[in-house]
């Protein structure tokens, strides 16, 4: 059980500033799309004696004496997940999603092979080919888009350059794209070209467990999460795939990219798998979704057009830059005022990353600690009165008081009210 007491004796420096981040978290509101609160439960089993533990191989197969506590751990967590997503085989080892997407891709293609994702500036993520990270050095990185009129995936450019490409690996899944991935049709394109199909659910993973995204799990070869997005876990990764792939999984995660895993992490994605399998998760992610739709409705209505033109999903991007603000700009107002968010670009965008259009808007986070639809249209409307008047100080004012009463209301999981 985390207390606070004994690091505020041993290191009051560090303590503060956790304490400083609790009070935000707790006063705040947070609309980072990939952001989530984790349950107490999750916290305790993070902050528990498991991080003292070395425990490299798998349950039953360790270089370590000592293992036979988190054998019991990893193998809770690789059942629940296997339960919960339908999924043949499943590793909970990779640290993050970046490294799962690391191994998943290691597992069946060789340095210098061709891969072919989401562009990262119409939606996809930087290990999907971006030329600074590993994914753009070692592989051969090919790009698809989106339609720059109606922000969709074209399905039919993907195959296009797909024939054109030829790529050993395709990669579905998004980081910032609110609608419905059709993970079928991809199939159906890497099926044409002979390619392995990734999915990198990261983003979607809490809705895909539920059934309220159509799942990945039997159309990619290999399916790569994070848990602490929708799914509401801690902060890790995961990779799901068929019994034909789990060996090459299993090995390329270690010894082939990592070493000791990070037991303590596992717990916690252990905990946070027995939650999703819960009814209440999937009434939750109905809630996120419905929140989502509500708030791209109310931006809609005050005058900031949406990419696509709305969500089927947990998040939203609005194109700031059509009201004459940079998205870095947006996102700097709005951290003055406690509302955190992400700039981010829009398909065709024609500022650079580092300012971008668009504003990415998730309501995971928002949904977990409570608010509804009413809530969630008393928050766009916020956002809109800060983004058309940026400079006015009183406006700004005024909406920081309405951020810390609409935040006083609703209590953050596993953060003290006394904060
Ligand atoms: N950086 C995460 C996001 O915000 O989408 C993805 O890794």
């Amino acid at each position: 059980m985390l207390t606070r007491d004994p690091l505020t004796q041993a290191d009051p420096d560090v303590a503060a500033a956790i304490a400083d981040e609790r009070r935000r978290q707790l006063h705040g509101i947070e609309l980072i799309a990939s952001e989530n609160y984790t349950s107490a439960a999750v916290l305790e089993a993070v902050g528990s004696v498991l991080t003292n533990k070395y425990a490299e191989g798998l349950p039953g197969k360790r270089y370590y004496g000592g293992c036979e506590y988190v054998d019991v751990v990893e193998r809770i967590a690789i059942d629940r997940g296997k339960e919960l997503f339908g999924a043949d085989h499943v590793n909970v080892q990779p640290h993050s999603g970046a490294n799962a997407n690391l191994a998943a891709y290691f597992s069946v293609m060789n340095p210098g092979d061709k891969i072919l994702g989401l562009s990262l500036t119409e939606g996809g993520h930087l290990t999907h080919g971006k030329d600074v990270n590993f994914s753009g050095r070692f592989f051969e990185a090919h790009f698809y888009g989106v339609d720059h009129e109606t922000g969709l995936i074209d399905y039919d450019n993907v195959l296009k350059i797909a024939k054109e490409v030829r790529p050993k690996g395709i990669i579905s899944g998004a980081s910032a794209y609110s609608r419905t991935i059709d993970f079928k049709r991809f199939r159906e394109i890497a099926d044409e070209v002979g390619a392995y199909l990734f999915a990198d659910i990261a983003h979607i993973a809490g809705l895909v467990a539920t059934g309220l995204h159509p799942t990945s799990i039997g159309q990619a070869h290999i399916t790569m999460t994070t848990t602490h997005k929708t799914l509401r876990g801690p902060r890790g990764g995961m990779i799901m795939c068929a019994e034909e792939f789990g060996a090459g999984i299993d090995k390329t995660v270690f010894p082939g990219m990592q070493g000791g895993p990070l037991m303590h992490v596992i717990a916690g994605k252990a905990v946070a798998l027995g939650e999703a399998q819960q009814p209440d998760f999937k009434t939750y992610g109905e809630h996120v979704i419905a929140n989502a739709q509500a708030m791209a409705a109310a931006l809609a209505e005050r005058g900031f057009p949406i990419v696509s033109g709305g969500t089927d999903n947990h998040l939203f991007l609005v194109d700031v830059g059509a009201i004459g603000i940079s998205g870095r700009k947006a996102e700097r107002v709005l951290d003055k005022i406690g509302i955190s968010a992400n700039r981010n670009t829009i398909p065709g965008d024609t500022r650079p990353p580092t300012q971008a259009s668009g504003l990415r808007i998730g309501t995971p986070a928002i949904t977990t600690r409570g608010f509804g639809e009413t809530e969630c249209i008393a928050v766009a409307d916020m956002i809109a009165r800060v983004l058309h008047a940026p400079e006015d100080e009183a406006t700004l004012k005024r909406v920081s008081r309405d951020v810390l009463d609409l935040t006083a209301g609703f209590p953050v999981p596993g953060i003290d009210e006394s904060f």
